[in-house]
């Protein structure tokens, strides 16, 4: 209650007013700072404003918390080691102003709807976050973790979001619910893990960076991956388990040298993977297990070899345009009337394309700027589209923009069943191309 409001007499007796979020403890001992809230939804705000370095400040935020069983902010001293708080039941609520720490700081908001923030600080161990079960959010913004970053948050619906430097290895974990984590501006020196339970999850980078490896899992979930306008140092996998996913990455650096390999797998539910303006330093792979599948790659560089697999008995739709391959390309899909649509591209090394069964679907060069690039073969071509009654087209006629050329040993193999090739007259071919089982 503000100083200046005129408070009626018959509220006035109340006072010391209850406290409905409780009473937090807060004490120094051996140098470390010390807090325990109690069942209630307490809710604390820290800060060091105006106070020497090794003090910290305590306060209750807006749902009126008492402190060491007073109203009062308080003021500890000679905080030289770690920060532990443990907020037990309730919906907590701490936040984390502009606090410079000497050592680990640890935050258990316990069970509940908890809300725990931290903002532009500097951490100068390891950061952990523990949230029981319950709805929680946490938020780090502007902060620097000089070490490991770990966040864990039990069943519920809940977010995390990371902004500021991260000096060593973060991990965000979440058990079952529909769980989203948000990296924006965030630079970390370590490997990178988000782990999901079962439920929905959504994950969404922008502007990061990534030191070395960043690995992304689902147990069981429906959810969405985007990723834009940021830079993967090591290695990066995604493994969808469940559920039907999507995946967008747009203008960003995956492995920046050879060895920065790339794996996306979804093992059930469908797929729907989008590829836009991505660099890929090292082996790309894309496999989609179960579902409808759709893979489109477009604008992108590819450092080593791409491999596409789907393995469903559904229909696979994949397109590249405009992508260049240094290794060797492998599109491979299994039961279900495929598509397969290359345009605009240059291919380094061997391509294989190989649609087994279904009536599938291949199309080179066909949908193109009539005056736009062609598509570059430098390697082996084999397009294999097993049984099926099948279509295979490489050009438009008279478009010279919509034509192929191919500099080695070439086969269209339209395999058991009713096959149509399209071989338009704008084609180039070092070498005669074997053409078999077309009717
Ligand atoms: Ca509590
Ligand atoms: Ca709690």
């Amino acid at each position: 209650m503000r100083k200046d409001m005129r408070i009626p007499l018959a509220l006035e007796v109340l006072e010391p007013r209850t406290m409905l979020s409780g009473n937090v403890t807060a004490a120094v001992v051996g140098g470390s700072l010390v807090i325990g809230g109690d069942a209630a939804a307490n809710d604390i705000v820290l800060d060091q404003s105006g106070l020497t370095s090794d003090q910290v400040r305590i306060s209750s935020g807006a749902n009126a918390t008492s402190i060491n069983n007073q109203s009062d902010p308080i003021v500890l001293n000679s905080v030289t080691g770690n920060l532990q708080i443990k907020l037990l039941k309730g919906a907590d609520t701490v936040l984390l102003d502009g606090l410079n720490l000497p050592g680990n700081v640890a935050i258990d908001g316990g069970t509940g709807n908890n809300t725990i923030a931290l903002n532009n600080g500097t951490i100068a161990n390891n950061l952990r976050i523990r949230n029981g079960d319950g709805d929680s959010s946490v938020t780090v913004a502007g902060t620097a973790v000089n070490n490991n970053t770990e966040v864990f948050d039990g069943a519920g619906n809940n977010t995390v979001s990371l902004t500021g430097t991260f000096g060593n290895n973060v991990s965000v974990q979440s058990k079952r619910g529909d769980n989203s984590v948000t990296l924006s501006g965030a630079i970390v020196s370590g490997n990178t893990r988000i782990a999901y339970g079962k439920g929905t999850a959504t994950t969404a980078i922008d502007g990061s960076t990534f030191g070395k490896n960043l690995g992304i899992w689902s147990q069981a979930h429906s959810g969405a991956l985007t990723m834009n306008t940021s830079t993967v140092n090591g290695r990066m996998a995604v493994y969808n388990n469940k559920g039907d996913t999507t995946t967008n990455l747009n203008s960003s650096t995956i492995g920046t040298n050879e060895d920065g390999n790339f794996l996306l797998q979804t093992v059930l539910g469908s797929g729907v993977v989008s590829i836009s303006g991505v660099s890929f330093g090292g082996n790309a792979s894309i496999r989609e297990m179960g579902g409808v599948g759709s893979v489109t790659l477009a604008n992108s560089t590819f450092g080593r070899n791409l491999t596409i697999q789907s393995a469903s008995k559904d229909a696979a739709d994949i397109s590249l345009q405009a992508v260049e391959v240094q290794g060797k390309t492998k599109i491979k899909t299994a039961q279900g009337d495929d598509t397969v649509k290359i345009d605009d591209s240059t291919f380094h090394s061997a391509v294989q394309i190989n649609t087994q069964l279904g009536s599938d679907t291949v199309k080179i060069e066909t949908q193109g700027d009539s005056l736009g690039p062609t598509t570059l073969f430098e390697g082996t071509v084999q397009i294999l589209l097993g049984a099926g009654d099948d279509s295979l087209q490489v050009g438009l006629s008279g478009q010279t923009g919509n034509s192929a050329v191919f500099s080695q040993v070439v086969l269209f193999d339209g395999g058991p069943g009713t096959d149509t090739l399209t071989n338009s007259d704008g084609n180039s071919y070092t070498v005669a191309p074997k053409i078999v089982r077309f009717e």
